[in-house]
Formats: structure tokens, sequence, C-alpha cells
């Protein structure tokens, strides 16, 4: 029987037909991808500025993680907490000598990993701070991003992510971003965790000003109040650094990481800190029905040595300073400011430029796939393994739009 080809609209209009409406993806329909280049139903081929916004810092199909998951996966994939399994023993050894924190909780999405962080610091604010039951408070900044369940969305200040969510859930204080001072005066005897972003992803790439991570954590220091850094876009390799904290020099009391922890191969992640703060959780107090399974712990193992063994940090910081410098060279009447750290790089456009969005659409018709954020901000995030001569070829089309009309 002659198999007719599917055009690019066959798959959209199934996608629109048989699918919820809760993204407007750009309109390429990938069927391949490898590295930092992925590849359409109709055979044209991008370079990935997205890298599934930092999920695939090791690049798309890596082929050692694609290995260790068809290895694990012919062996075990899932056998619940309640038998233990021999994969993630080594994952728990392997995250603590790379990351230096002592214990780690694994869960599945970023979100999970954020509640579970939430969840420990006011257990940790009840059971060791003292605070009285029920009166936790954590602090949130404005324009955070962390997830989409309910609580999560409770302290986001982006209407739409509210919008017919409510109610939500009591207990948090948001505070503007990038400013100690305003930390300084939200704490009170309840204050149990500031959670904060190193630099802002959805946000729009905002870095914050130099030494504010630092200066919010002496304050968190001398308050008693648990310093959580939200690393699952700006961890594992993305800034140029493992972790974007790393630039203030502090050490976190927790971190969350995910995207990275699996190379995009499978949802991993994780909270790392100390044994007293995770060991507010006894048996049966917290779980997942995937966390810990054995084929993410492989993945994870494998992506964080593929994250080690290829130096992607050191390339991150380097190829970044690169990007960043080539982004500059592009002298466009569209650009409000260039900013980021590492291979996280926000091109901020003028309000005259109409938004952001039409520019990620014309880099697409030129093979390159960004993606707008917050209106006015391209996003530039490709995989950490990206080349100099990659950085090039994309730097030519880019250009070419920005400096268009
Ligand atoms: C979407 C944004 C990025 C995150 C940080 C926690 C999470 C995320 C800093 C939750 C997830 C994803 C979610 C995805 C799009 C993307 C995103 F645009 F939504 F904000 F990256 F900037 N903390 N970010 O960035 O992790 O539960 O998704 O695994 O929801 O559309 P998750």
């Amino acid at each position: 029987m002659l198999t007719i080809e599917k055009t690019m609209q066959d798959y959209i209009e199934l996608e629109e037909k048989f699918g919820a409406h809760n993204y407007h993806p750009l309109d390429v329909v990938i069927e391949r991808a490898e590295g930092v280049w992925v590849y359409d139903v109709e055979g044209n081929k991008y370079l990935d500025c997205l890298a599934a916004y930092s999920a695939v810092n090791q690049g798309h199909c890596h082929p050692r993680i694609v290995k260790a998951l068809k290895e694990q996966a012919e062996k075990v994939t899932l056998t619940s907490r309640a038998f233990r399994n021999n994969q993630l023993p080594f994952l728990y050894k392997e995250l603590s000598e790379l990351t230096g924190y002592q214990i780690s909780l694994p869960m599945n999405s970023g979100a999970e990993a954020v509640e579970t962080a939430l969840k420990a610091a006011r257990k940790w604010g009840y059971k060791i701070k003292g605070v009285e039951n029920d009166k936790a408070e954590i602090i949130t900044c404005e324009n955070n991003f962390a997830g989409r369940t309910i609580t999560i969305v409770g302290f986001s200040t982006e209407a739409q992510y509210k919008d017919g969510f409510g109610p939500f859930t009591p207990g948090f204080k948001s505070i503007p971003y990038g400013n100690a001072e305003a930390l300084e005066k939200a704490i009170t005897k309840n204050t149990v965790a500031f959670l904060v972003e190193p630099i802002q992803g959805e946000g729009g790439v905002i870095v914050p000003p130099e030494g504010y991570l630092k200066k919010a954590y002496d304050i968190c220091k001398k308050n008693n109040v648990l310093f959580i850094a939200d690393e699952i876009q700006t961890g594992l390799g993305r800034t140029g650094k493992l972790f974007a904290f790393e630039y203030d020099g502090i050490r976190p009391d927790v971190v969350i990481i995910g995207k990275a922890l699996s190379g995009g191969c499978y949802p991993v992640s994780a909270v790392l800190s100390n044994k007293e703060i995770l060991g507010v959780f006894k048996p049966g107090d917290h779980g997942s029905t995937f966390g810990g399974n054995p084929l993410g712990a492989a993945i994870a193992r494998e992506s964080l040595k593929v994250l080690t063994e290829e130096n992607l940090v050191e390339n991150s910081y380097n190829l970044g300073k690169y990007f960043m410098e080539k982004l500059k060279q592009i002298k466009s009447q569209h650009v409000k400011e260039v900013r980021g750290k590492g291979l996280f790089i926000g091109v901020e456009l003028k309000p005259e430029a109409k938004g952001a969005r039409r520019f990620c659409e014309a880099f697409m018709k030129k093979g390159v796939l960004c993606k707008e954020t917050h209106e006015n901000v391209i996003r530039f995030a490709p995989p950490l393994v990206i080349k100099k001569e990659e950085i090039d070829w994309a730097m030519e089309r880019v250009g070419e739009v920005l400096n268009a009309p």
C-alpha cells in the first residue's frame, strides 16, 4: 500500500485536533535530533538554541546516555521504592562526590523537586528551627519560575500562570528579585527558607546585581533561614560553572536540580542537601512511584559522567563568552541588551521591535531554533557541546534577521 509521506501540516492538524492546547509551539515538527542539530519531518535541519530549556546540555541523543538507557531498559526499569535497586546507591554517591552535598533525594520533574525542597524546609522549620506549627513562611522572588503545580504557581507573579487555578497554598511571601534589603525586611521569626533562581530564566534571563546572592545568603545565615537555590535551569554547566551559585562563592543549604541531570533522556530531578535538613523525612513521609528508579538513575549517572568527562562546564564558560561577543557585534537597531552567563544568554529587544516571537519565527526560517521569553527577550541556550563554527553558522543567520527592519 502506498504510504503517503505526511507533511508537516498533517502532524500539526493531528496535534490541534486531538491534543490540549496548553502550548503555542513554533510550526516545526522534529523527528530526529543529534548534538546541537534537530531535523524536521521534511528533512530541514535546525541548530537548537533552546536545548529543551537546558535539559539537553549534553546534546541531543548523546550516544553514551542513549546506550546507558538501552542497556538499563533491558535489565530493570522500575522496582518502586518498596525495594532497593543497584543503580540508585551509585547515583547518590556520584551526586555527592560531584557536588559536595552530603545526601540527595531523587524525584522526576523539576516541580516535584521544588515541592520536595519546600516540604523539607517547612518540616525543618518545625522540627529543627522551632517555628510554631503551620506558621512557616517561605520567601520567593517576583518573576520566578519554579514549575506548574498549584503551590508553585501560587507564588508566581505571572498572572497567566495563576489564572483560574486558585485558591493557592498559604505561607509564601514575594519580594523583588535582586534586592537583598527587601529580603532582610521580609524575614520574620516564622521564616524557614528563601527560594531563589541564581539567574531568572523564564523571567527573561535576568542576571541579578553583582554579589546579590552572597548578600542574600549572608542574610539567611544570620537569620537561620535556609537558602534554597533553584538550579533546575541554571545548573549542571549551563552558566559556565557547575552551579550558577558558584559565581558568588556561596554554598546554598539546599540545591534543586533537574533537566540536564538526565541529558534530556528521561525525567530525573533531585534535591541536594545535608542530613540535618533532608533528615527530617522519615520513611513514608514523602516519595513518588518513579522517584529513584533504576532506569532514571542509570541515565543520570551517565549524564553526569558525560558532563564532567567532556568538560562541558568549561565549554559553556568559554563558548558562552564567544557567543555573547558575536551577539554584541551584531549592531542591531532592535537590540536593547545582551546579557547572561556561560551559554545562558538573553537578548532583550527594544519595545519598538514589537516582541521577540516574530524574530524567533524568522530565525526558524533560517534554521535556528530559539524561544522568546517574556515578550521581548530572545533566549539563546544551545547544548553545551556546541562548537565555535556552529556558533558562527548560527550568528550569521541571527545577524541577517536582527539587521532586517
Ligand atoms: C513549561 C518556563 C523555562 C525551571 C526552573 C523549575 C522548573 C523549571 C528554574 C520546573 C521548568 C520549564 C517548564 C516548561 C518551560 C520551561 C521554562 F518557560 F516554563 F519557565 F525553562 F524557563 N525551576 N522550566 O525553569 O521543572 O517541572 O518543568 O521539570 O512549563 O512550559 P519541570
